[in-house]
């Protein structure tokens, strides 16, 4: 049967970048999952402190994304949702994967060379978390035994790397213990920040009108549309030549104007339902602590039986 696993970063408010090209395709997979799939999806804490948090913040910003899990439409009962610090299992098993990762190919990584590359002279500022990151990932999805992953497109190559550790892993220790993934890339385009339009949208630019939350009220929302950087071509196209849509030839007499108030149409009308349900739920601490609670127990359980195999096959016990 299949396994879907999946997580986002406890480093902000989820934004429409982070709705349109995982969450939604969460919901979605739940909704159309069959009766014995499992689905997990983890706030990946231990991923978020790859880069200083303050830590009243991060704990904040914790609650605040479980209760968005909520919102969007992720069902407890159906999904394994949790903290990913709640199960000591992913940093076992990413310690002895550690053993399977070449410092090479982790340095090849494109992640790695675009986050560090202004600060190539001063090693003293990169931190080994960031650098072994895709190995927590990679503990991630093979302790669930996980079959498809979704993910951005971003992400594709350290999926292929956690392919590569499972192989490796399996390889060296001769048995089928680990299974390599697959990647379920999102169909969704990446959304770009609203104030710096060759960089995606994100949850950690300095500057907040960059980016559309998930809880913005609708004023705000048509704000920042309304301030968002535009060409100055006059009329709407679109890549004419690469996606030749009816949507920019529908739109080609409009000015930029009318175009704002109908995205910002558009996004009020995805938002506000979820925004609404969020302020219902992210102040009621013990709802959140109960899905947490039985989040960690079922992903617990999960977890158990591959990391008792891996730790067997490497002769760290019985
Ligand atoms: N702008 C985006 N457009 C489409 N998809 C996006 N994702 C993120 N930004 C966009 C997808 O959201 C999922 C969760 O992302 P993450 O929390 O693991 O971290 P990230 O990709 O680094 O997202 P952010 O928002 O930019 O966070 P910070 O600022 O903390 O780095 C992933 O599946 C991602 O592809």
């Amino acid at each position: 049967h299949k396994v879907i696993f999946s997580g986002i970063q406890p480093t902000g408010v989820p934004h429409l970048g982070n709705y349109l090209g995982a969450l939604r395709q969460w919901v979605k997979l739940q909704n159309d999952a069959a009766p014995d799939t499992r689905l997990l999806f983890s706030l990946v804490d231990l991923h978020a402190i790859t880069v200083r948090q303050d830590p009243k913040q991060l704990l904040q910003w914790k609650n605040e994304s479980l209760a968005m899990l909520l919102a969007i439409g992720l069902d407890p009962k159906r999904c394994t949702i949790f903290h990913q610090s709640d199960v000591s299992a992913h940093s076992e098993l990413m310690w002895i994967l550690s053993g399977q990762a070449s410092t090479g190919y982790l340095g090849r990584m494109t992640q790695w060379k675009e986050k560090t590359a202004n600060e190539k002279e001063n090693s003293e500022k990169l931190k080994l978390n960031l650098f072994s990151y895709p190995v927590l990932q990679a503990a991630d999805v093979l302790l669930h035994r996980t079959t498809h992953v979704p993910v951005g497109h971003d992400q594709a190559q350290h999926l292929e790397f956690a392919r590569e550790v499972a192989n490796g892993f399996n390889h060296v220790y001769g048995q089928d213990i680990l299974i390599p993934p697959q990647t379920l890339v999102s169909p969704a385009k990446r959304v770009m920040s609203l104030t710096h339009p060759v960089s995606k949208m994100s949850k950690s630019h300095p500057n907040p009108k960059s980016r559309i939350l998930l809880t913005d009220s609708d004023e705000l929302i048509q704000s920042k549309i309304k301030s968002a950087v535009t060409d100055s071509i006059e009329g709407v196209t679109y890549e004419q030549d690469r996606r030749p849509g009816d949507l920019a030839a529908d739109l080609a007499n409009i000015s930029m104007r009318v175009l704002k108030e109908q995205v910002s149409s558009a996004v009020t009308k995805l938002v506000a339902p979820i925004r609404e349900r969020h302020e219902s739920i992210v102040g009621n601490e013990s709802l959140l602590d109960d899905v947490a609670t039985l989040g960690a127990a079922k992903a617990t359980e999960s977890a158990a039986p591959t990391l008792l195999q891996v730790k067997r096959a490497v002769g760290l016990c019985r």
